[in-house]
């Protein structure tokens, strides 16, 4: 399988530590192709930031999509998730959709522990989107700033592990959704501190868009998914017009 893993921020050790979560888990003879956006913010923490990412995320499914067997869209906000899906046929994951998919699979409940205090809306309105609001407990902000993650976020355990702490208490859920894709390579660390499933949605996907691959599904070109209607765009976005 062809998978084309995009990271909607320009932060390009992001770019590498997404790209060596999914190549972990990424099944043999699958490739990973890890690009992100030629402009936008170098992290995502905000509507503001994420309006330009989503712009980033359709540029690179036309610039790389041809060929993709499926689509990873690496940021917890899903940026531009819909767009892409009507600008490829191939399955367009994001890792905030698969993430919860993944986690109410393993528990009735879960909590979702993420960066900044301010984007818990953004995922709340992912959870009623996707229609998780029964399945998601609760919310928890750390005030992490993401690209305090760009390293790994080795210095940030402790901290996302109380947080975890502290929202299974409150929540009384049995799983963690892990809140951003710089939190991936911690998985690991807090699934065994906390002795819960703790789900990271850049593993969940690649995995995710395996099996769809390779059943051969493709997405809808019925209805809203339809190819982009032909038409000019004017000025910086004159190459994505369709
Ligand atoms: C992410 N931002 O996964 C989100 C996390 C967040 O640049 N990559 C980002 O806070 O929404």
């Amino acid at each position: 399988m062809n998978l084309l893993l995009i990271n909607p921020n320009t932060s390009e050790a992001m770019t590498a530590g997404i790209a060596a979560a999914a190549r972990a888990v990424a099944a043999a003879g699958s490739t990973v192709h890890a690009t992100q956006p030629t402009f936008g913010p170098r992290s995502i923490e905000g509507h503001y930031d994420e309006a330009i990412a989503a712009a980033g995320v359709v540029e690179q499914v036309r610039l790389h999509g041809d060929g993709a067997d499926a689509v990873v869209i690496a940021c917890f906000g899903d940026p531009g998730l819909d767009a892409a899906r009507e600008a490829t046929s191939a399955p367009v994951l994001g890792i905030a959709e698969a993430a919860f998919h993944a986690a109410s699979f393993l528990a009735t409940g879960f909590s979702v522990v993420t960066t900044m205090t301010r984007t818990c809306v953004i995922a709340e309105h992912l959870v009623h989107r996707y229609g998780f609001e029964r399945r998601c407990r609760g919310i928890h902000g750390t005030d992490i700033p993401v690209l305090a993650l760009e390293d790994g976020g080795a210095g940030c355990v402790d901290q996302i592990e109380a947080a975890a702490r502290e929202a299974l208490a409150r929540d009384r859920s049995g799983a963690i959704v892990l809140g951003c894709a710089g939190m991936a390579a911690l998985c690991a660390t807090l699934s065994m501190r906390l002795g819960v499933p703790v789900i990271d949605g850049v593993a969940a996907a690649v995995k995710f868009a395996e099996g769809l691959a390779a059943l051969g599904l493709r997405t809808s070109a019925h209805g809203d998914y339809a190819r982009p209607l032909p038409k000019v765009y004017e000025g910086w976005a004159a190459p994505l017009g369709w």
